[in-house]
C-alpha cells in the first residue's frame, strides 16, 4: 500500500508536543501558526536527525538511530538552556562553511540570529546584503546574494 503510514510516539521515541497556552496565543495569533522542524545528519552518522522549535522551553533534538528508531539528546547536545527559549522557526545549514551543519531557530526577536548570519557570512567571506526590514509584508526579513551577483 502507497503512501503515509501513522507510526506512534511510543513506538519511535520522537514524542514531542508545543503548547501553547491561551493566555499567549490570545495575544498574538500567530503563534498559532506552529513553530517548525527541521532535519539533517547533526552528528555525521548518515541517519537524518530531528529538531523540532517550540514555544516556552519544548523545543527537542532527536537523533536517528536506525530503524525508525529516534533518541531525545536536546540535553547531550548541549542545546538544554537554549531549548528554554521560545523558537518560532528553525533551519539546519552549513552556515559557517566548515563542513556541518549548524541549528539556528527564529525567537520572537529575530534579530539575535540575524546578527549570527551577519558575522558568520563574514567570517566565511560569503558575499550577503539584508534583503529586507519587515516594513510590508511583502519585503520579509531576510538574507540573500547581492543583487549585482543575479543575471
Ligand atoms: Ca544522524
Ligand atoms: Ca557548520
Amino acid at each position: 500500500m502507497a503512501g503515509f503510514t501513522v507510526m506512534a510516539p511510543e513506538s519511535t521515541g520522537l514524542a514531542f508536543t508545543n503548547p501553547i497556552p491561551p493566555s499567549r496565543h490570545y495575544t498574538n495569533q500567530i503563534l498559532l501558526h506552529g513553530s517548525g522542524v527541521t532535519t539533517g545528519d547533526v552528528d555525521g552518522d548518515g541517519w537524518c536527525d530531528v529538531f523540532l522549535a517550540g514555544l516556552g522551553g519544548s523545543s527537542a533534538l532527536f537523533r536517528n538511530e536506525g530503524n525508525w528508531k529516534f533518541r531525545n539528546i536536546t540535553a547531550e547536545a548541549g542545546l538544554g538552556s537554549c531549548a528554554k527559549l521560545d523558537a518560532t522557526g528553525t533551519a539546519l545549514a552549513d552556515v559557517d562553511g566548515d563542513g556541518d551543519l549548524d541549528l539556528t531557530w527564529v525567537r520572537e526577536s529575530f534579530y539575535p540570529i540575524v546578527d549570527a548570519m551577519r558575522a558568520s557570512a563574514a567570517a566565511a567571506s560569503i558575499l550577503i546584503e539584508w534583503g529586507g526590514d519587515w516594513k510590508t509584508f511583502v519585503d520579509m526579513p531576510h538574507w540573500q546574494l547581492p543583487w549585482s551577483r543575479y543575471p
